[in-house]
């Protein structure tokens, strides 16, 4: 791409079903804005969009959870957190809702688009429908016992509690979540949009960036080598964008079909609908054209900022819509960010494990940029970053105090006491401070190139190295001893003006990192905001200038602040270790009672078969020399097995029960003249015997006596 003429960057629409806590902030909103700010500063043309995603499962669910309707759900949490945004200085342009009926309306005229161009596949599977509430079932309504560690409370996707990934078909006693009765299958019509077919073209596009992080480009690579599938992209679901097809009742578009078009509506909301424009708190250039300008025009950048867990639907899914339909320029970058831990831990919103940004301010009121500079200290760019109450501590006290508050407290106090509070005027100047000056007006240059790159740890700890320079100029004069000793106050005055001129340049430069900071440190210095090729100026402020009053520009955190939040969190420490012990309790009555059951429970034999019938099969006693888990299934493991006339590849279903490494070295028993099989591309040599409780649980049968050699007949 030749120079971009125009940015349309956007930031993840998160799922308006709770609120949002650091790791949502560290992820990809407070990348976006330092980037947007950035490129505003530098008088870039920025369209800048997010917003919330109101339909899908996991809006129904919390609906589900606190017994309101989804519609409930959405307007309670968009609230919270289009106010959280505002807060912490997060700007775009417009937060957006993908239930208003605009975007119901253009995602569904996309969808047509698609469709009248016949690239979906119609196709029918069963579904599980709950048969009273007269409705299919998404997996996460079905719930039973997990198969795994007898969780009662299983669900039809996942088991919360030995975190397995589960199928319904999995659960010991499956029922629905809504009537609680068993869940039948239905047989019902789906629309696949076929990833396979568009393989080539998407792979051709992933490789056309090489620019892109690591991360992204890594998990883009893994997905096109193992196959892309075609994908439903409609739900039989009563909550979302309805299908615009005639037989689509009780439809509606997969959620991840209409999410990333909501970028797409918010775009044209904004361009057709003013009066859903933010109000910026800081000037930037002129937007041009229309919607179509930022979508279509191929000197348009798009760069979506998101988490590591949307990174297929960005870097593959959308672009293959985008593709399909045709018209509109494809994702130029995907700056994804990895997950931040809390205190050792996953953040996680059911376990009450994070800290939510609400809660943060009520707690530590007017520190948003002190939240904002500690985590892009940690953002989690190439791997997992972890947020410690100790290093926030740490970092706050000894780098935004004592560097940067502190240069600009000292020489703000100074000019206050003993020039009225006037900028003075510079003597001669020493080849020392030409020095400082030439290196400072290197900064908009090297913080702006870590900002291109997507790299704004870096970009910060640069403009903390500009704060540096300035302290370390104020330490090395001491222009308080001289005034003190009444001699040289013409170095003084000197040693003043150049800190000033630091102090100017790093009151924009920090603007996209620390925006209230910026704007009190504006005030101090009585001067506007300037743009940030500006910022390397040596003549910012004029000599005479007078100043506003000395503030602190980041007032010392008491350790007894930190205390407190540390105390909080290991209150919820306790309290999850309680309820896990409760819960574990329940689990080993439940599975004593259960083996009781067993007993009586026991599956009836199967009928006779005669020797003949037996002796057909061959089996034998083999060592697993290899194995390994089979990528993308949870359940088979690819086992290399010596059953002495050969080494057979094995593919068998007991990765949820055994490791890779237990099985190495373990003697099996192996039908050995089963007919060979494929599955997932591999064919499967034989079959490992295994026995079977009434729980599901599997254990390997295999000669008592140690070393029967392999190829051993067994009779
Ligand atoms: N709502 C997932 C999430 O909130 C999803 C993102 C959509 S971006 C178009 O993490
Ligand atoms: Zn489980």
């Amino acid at each position: 791409m030749s120079l971009p003429k125009r940015y349309t960057v956007t930031a993840a629409l998160i799922y308006a079903n709770g609120p949002i806590h650091v790791g949502h902030l560290a992820g990809c909103y407070l990348p976006s804005d330092i980037y947007v700010r950035y490129l505003r500063l530098k008088g870039e043309d920025v369209l800048f969009v997010s917003g919330t995603d109101e339909h899908g499962v996991p809006i129904m669910i919390r609906g589900f959870m606190e017994k309101i309707s989804p519609q409930e759900v959405v307007d309670k949490y968009y609230a919270i957190i289009d106010k959280s945004f505002k807060d912490f200085g997060i700007e775009f342009d417009i937060y957006s809702r993908t239930s208003k009926p605009v975007h119901h309306e253009f995602s569904s005229a996309f969808f047509k688009t698609l469709y009248d161009k016949g690239y979906f596949h119609e196709k029918t599977t069963e579904q599980n429908y709950d048969e009273q509430a007269n409705m299919f079932l998404v997996d996460r309504f079905i719930v039973g016992t997990c198969p795994h560690c007898a969780n009662p409370k299983a669900y039809g996707d996942q088991c919360e509690k030995c975190g397995s990934d589960l199928s319904p078909d999995e659960l010991i006693n499956p029922h629905s979540a809504l009537s609680g009765t068993a869940p039948v299958k239905k047989p019902t019509n789906n629309w696949f949009l076929p990833l396979d077919e568009l393989q080539p073209k998407l792979e051709a596009y992933v490789n056309s960036h090489p620019e892109w992080k690591a991360n992204v480009s890594g998990q883009c690579k893994s997905w096109l080598a193992q196959g892309l599938h075609p994908r439903a992209m409609t739900r039989d679901l009563n909550w979302g964008v309805k299908v615009p097809l005639p037989d689509a009742e009780g439809k509606v578009l997969y959620v991840w079909f209409d999410a990333p078009i909501g970028y797409i509506t918010a775009s044209k909301e904004w361009f057709e609908q003013p009066e859903t424009r933010k109000t910026l708190t800081y000037a930037g250039a002129p937007k041009s054209g229309n919607w179509e300008t930022y979508w279509k025009d191929k000197d348009s950048k798009l760069v979506h900022f998101i988490g590591k867990d949307n990174i297929v639907f960005h870097c593959l899914i959308f672009p293959a819509m985008l593709m399909a339909h045709e018209g509109y320029v494809l994702p130029d970058n995907v700056p994804a960010n990895e997950f931040l831990n809390l205190e050792g831990d996953k953040i996680s919103t059911s376990r009450n494990w994070a800290i939510w940004l609400h809660e943060y301010l009520e707690e530590l009121p007017g520190k948003q940029d002190e939240l904002r500079y500690v985590l892009t200290s940690i953002s989690p760019e190439a791997k997992d970053g972890e947020f410690l109450w100790s290093d926030y501590f740490a970092r706050v006290n000894n780098e935004l105090v004592a560097i940067f508050s502190n240069f600009i407290h000292r020489i703000m106090v100074l000019t206050e006491k003993n020039y009225g509070g006037k900028v003075p005027h510079a003597d001669t100047f020493t080849k020392e401070d030409l020095i400082v000056l030439e290196e400072a007006a290197k900064f908009p240059e090297k913080i702006g190139a870590c900002i291109d790159n997507f790299r704004f740890r870096e970009g910060q700890q640069e403009l903390m190295n500009l704060a540096r320079l300035g302290n370390k100029y104020l330490s090395d004069n001491k222009p308080w001893e001289l005034i003190k000793n009444g001699v040289q106050e013409e170095r003084v005055r000197t040693v003043l003006y150049v800190s000033f001129q630091l102090a100017a340049n790093l009151s924009t430069l920090c603007m996209p990192f620390l925006p209230f900071a910026s704007q009190k440190l504006r005030t101090m210095l009585n001067i506007a905001q300037l743009t940030w090729d500006q910022a390397k100026g040596t003549s910012n402020i004029a000599a005479g200038h007078q100043l506003g009053a000395a503030v602190m520009l980041f007032p010392k955190l008491e350790e007894k602040v930190i205390q407190l939040q540390t105390e909080k969190l290991a209150r919820i420490r306790k309290e999850n270790e309680e309820r896990k012990a409760q819960e574990e309790a329940a689990i080993q009555q439940a599975k004593k009672d259960r083996a009781v059951v067993a007993a009586a429970d026991l599956k009836p034999l199967a009928e006779v078969c005669t020797i003949d019938d037996f002796a057909k099969m061959d089996i034998r006693v083999g060592t697993i020399l290899e194995a390994e888990k089979m990528p993308k299934s949870d359940k088979l493991l690819k086992l290399k097995v010596d059953i002495g006339h050969n080494v057979r590849t094995i593919l068998s279903g007991i990765a949820k029960h055994y490791s890779p490494e237990q099985v190495i070295g373990q003697q099996v028993i192996v039908l050995v003249n089963l007919a060979p099989r494929k599955m997932m591309g591999i064919e499967s040599e034989g079959m490992i015997l295994m026995a079977e409780n009434a729980d599901g649980e599997l254990s390997f049968v295999s000669p008592v006596k140690e070393h029967m050699h392999n190829g051993g007949i067994v009779k």
